[in-house]
């Protein structure tokens, strides 16, 4: 890489680039790099979103970097799987071996017994995925369902809108009514706060709708503390309000939606009186915020990922998003629903030529969620015999942790994990290949949080033998000896080749403007309403009240309530911790200090129903398994309602174990992902 030089050899010198984490934020930043070796990051004040801020887990990104225990070279199993025992090997003999192992599991099961384990633990064009997936499509191995982020909101509001995305969060400053749905905006998108906070300032009404008194519910002006699962019950009353109030926009809905009459039909069966009971509000509450939110304009619905991780939560999104349907909210500008820009960068940038799907051969796709059970069952053919995990920590992540762990001990399956540090993943591999942090390789950074794309630049060599996931991919294709051109190709091609779709929003993005600038907006039209007058890329092309599509899926074609899972005990929601990144981060000290013992919140009724008191260490527990965790008593929750931080590796008896341990695979309705927020534990003082 040509530019990793020129930092080098000046003495000192900036690079921009961009934070590669899981998060909508995709800050812009900036490191001084001096003698090769990088000595400042900081935000990037010409960053439009981000503007020169960046996070309490990325401001000491360096010492991630430069951490004593970062992976710097091919390490090989020498222990038992899971001891974490591993020596030194040169890459020459780690490839050779690997390869060696894929063709003959190839060879005895055929390709799909290799499975391709990815999620975003680097996000971004091509070291997110493009050369992986171009080899494992041209071997043939399993495709991998990634579904447990994003794509249950995406198949649900799709179902209603044809879409995942929305309108531009930008536009939040426009709207007089805010709603913050299922999302903890303080923790989890911060750069977005500001901008809500002054639209706040400017005289809209901040909603925010969460089973928990978040951080981010205690600024709002109304908190709507609703029982976990039963959004889609909520926005059932509040259509129901709509329409018998004629609230509704009946121009908009007759001339751009489908299925109303056949909605109609349905409210009456779902009067506030009839929801209540469900949602666990007052009537009088939901009356009160179906009035505001249907004479209010323009409103803003901002859902993020704590609605679709139930088993409904697909139909939870679909509700949702037929609201602002009914209102007409998507004719003002500031009005709507805005979810993920994910799809609106990748729209625009050309993602055949990155991932190369053309080029693939058939095969079978599994469910990242049923990793546990994929890995365990018997009966699955080709058996899953290696298993190539990259950009993602499930050992920690997936549900049924106790199960996922049974099947990465199997002695008979083969591991290969590549990764900055020996996560709980890596600990059961059999190779552990180092690679790249953020600041060490080239990457295109389309955001889910906003309309800017970023370039991220290296800005220093990476340290030891760590290779950036492209580069790994094509040693392995070679070690696999692979010919095609196609397994090869440059970074910056594949980025060049992206950005060169044609598409509009496209228009003036260049590769040179993004290197000097770091970022660029997509040339999005300054007033974009994109479905003002409908337009809506359904099917029918109207907004689908009514869904053929659902009902050839066997699922209800209207909105409704869906399926809520109530189960006996205490629903234990666990969220994201304000230290952690996912799993990430939760090794390294200063974050780790700062989450603290892993815990358990409990209202205090809760604790004292089960002889329970601040400070007590507890049995939290389900068929699954346990987690000890230290209680918590909390106002912040409602009684039957606990909340545990997702990310701890190790519970407060120091067990390496944690929340996923409580949570199960059962699917969502529809949209593939886990209903993570549907566990249900029992809690008692550990004896
Ligand atoms: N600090 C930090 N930031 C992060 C992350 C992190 O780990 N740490 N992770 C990143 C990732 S990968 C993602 S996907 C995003 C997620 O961002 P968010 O969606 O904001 O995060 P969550 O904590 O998953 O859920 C948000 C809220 O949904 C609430 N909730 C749970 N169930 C329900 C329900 O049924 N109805 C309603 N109305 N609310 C419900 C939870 O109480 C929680 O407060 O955050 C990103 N940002
Ligand atoms: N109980 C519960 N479970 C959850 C959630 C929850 O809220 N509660 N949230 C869910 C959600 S929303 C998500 S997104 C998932 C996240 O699930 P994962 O994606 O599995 O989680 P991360 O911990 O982010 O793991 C990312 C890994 O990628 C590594 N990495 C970073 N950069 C690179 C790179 O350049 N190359 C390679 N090869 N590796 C790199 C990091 O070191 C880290 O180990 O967890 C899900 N699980
Ligand atoms: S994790 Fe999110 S908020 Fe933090 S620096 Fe990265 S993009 Fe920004
Ligand atoms: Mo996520």
């Amino acid at each position: 890489m040509r530019e990793d030089r020129s930092a080098m050899n000046s003495l000192s010198t900036t690079v921009k680039g961009a934070c590669g984490h899981d998060c909508p934020d995709t800050c812009g930043w900036v490191v001084t790099v001096e003698q090769g070796r990088a000595t400042a990051l900081v935000g990037d004040r010409d960053h439009p979103f981000t503007r020169g801020t960046l996070c309490a887990k990325v401001n000491h990104y360096l010492e991630k970097v430069y951490h004593p225990e970062r992976v710097l070279h091919p390490l090989k199993r020498v222990g038992p799987k899971g001891a974490g025992k591993f020596e030194r090997v040169s890459w020459g003999e780690a490839l050779a071996d690997i390869a060696a192992r894929w063709q003959a599991i190839i060879g005895e099961h055929g390709p799909e017994a290799i499975l391709p384990y990815s999620s975003a633990g680097v996000q971004g064009l091509v070291q997110q995925a493009s050369l992986d997936m171009r080899l494992f499509g041209a071997l043939g191995a399993s495709r991998l369902e990634r579904n447990i982020c994003g794509a249950v909101a995406a198949a649900g509001m799709t179902a209603t809108l044809g879409v995942g995305s929305g309108i531009d969060p930008e536009d939040v400053a426009r709207a007089k009514l805010i709603v913050l749905w299922g999302t903890n905006t303080v923790v989890t998108n911060l750069h977005y706060w500001p901008q809500v906070k002054a639209a706040q300032k400017a005289g809209a009404t901040l909603v925010v709708i969460d089973p928990v008194r978040t951080r981010t519910a205690q600024e709002a002006d109304w908190h709507i503390q609703p029982l976990p699962g039963s959004d889609a019950a909520l926005a059932m009353a509040v259509m129901h309000v709509m329409h018998r109030d004629g609230l509704v926009d009946e121009d908009y809905v007759r001339t751009h939606a489908v299925g109303y009459d056949a909605l109609v039909e349905r409210l009456p069966a779902h009067s506030p009186e009839a929801m209540a009971p469900i949602v666990g509000l007052p009537v009088a509450e939901i009356e009160r915020f179906a009035r505001l939110y249907a004479t209010t304009q323009p409103s803003l619905l901002r859902p993020l990922i704590g609605i679709e991780h139930h088993i409904n939560g697909a139909m939870q999104f679909r509700a949702v998003s037929c609201l602002p349907v009914l209102s007409g909210a998507f004719r003002h500008r500031g009005g709507g629903i805005a979810r993920s820009t994910h799809a609106l960068h990748y729209a625009a940038l050309d993602m055949q030529s990155v991932e190369r799907p053309d080029l693939w051969q058939p095969a079978r796709t599994l469910n990242m969620r049923d990793l546990g059970k994929d890995l365990c069952d018997p009966a699955l053919s080709p058996p899953v015999k290696a298993l190539m995990v990259y950009g993602a920590n499930p050992a920690v992540t997936i549900p049924n942790q106790a199960l996922v762990a049974q099947g990465l001990a199997r002695e008979d399956l083969f591991t290969v994990v590549h990764d900055l540090f020996v996560t709980d993943t890596a600990r059961f591999a059999d190779y552990v290949l180092p690679a790249t942090s953020q600041i060490e390789h080239l990457d295109l950074s389309p955001a889910w949080g906003h309309l800017y794309l970023a370039l991220n630049r290296p800005a220093i060599a990476p340290p030891g033998e760590a290779l950036c996931n492209t580069e790994l991919f094509r040693r392995l294709a070679k070690a696999l000896g692979r010919t095609e051109p196609w397994l090869y190709d440059s970074d910056e091609s594949m980025i060049r080749a992206a950005l060169a779709s044609g598409h509009p929003w496209l228009e003036g993005v260049t590769y040179e403007r993004i290197w000097d600038d770091g970022h660029a907006r997509l040339s999005a039209p300054e007033d974009w309403r994109p479905f003002a007058d409908g337009g809506f890329p359904t099917p029918t092309g109207k907004a689908e009240l009514w869904s053929d599509t659902l009902a050839a899926m066997g699922q209800d074609p209207l909105p409704g309530v869906g399926a809520i899972r109530r189960e006996a005990g205490l629903q234990l929601i666990t969220g994201k911790a304000h230290a952690f990144l996912n799993s990430g981060y939760s090794h390294m000290n200063p974050h780790r200090k700062r989450a603290g013992e892993l815990f358990i919140e409990l209202d205090p009724a809760d604790a004292k129903a089960r002889g329970l008191d601040e400070g007590m260490k507890v049995r939290v527990h389900n068929a699954l398994g346990e987690v000890h965790a230290r209680c918590r008593l909390s106002d912040r929750l409602r009684p039957g309602i606990a909340w545990m931080p997702f990310g701890h590796l190790e519970d407060a008896s120091g067990v390496r174990r944690g929340v996923n341990v409580l949570t199960d695979e059962a699917p969502t309705d529809w949209g593939g992902g886990a209903g993570y927020y549907d566990a249900f534990v029992e809690v008692e003082l550990v004896g």
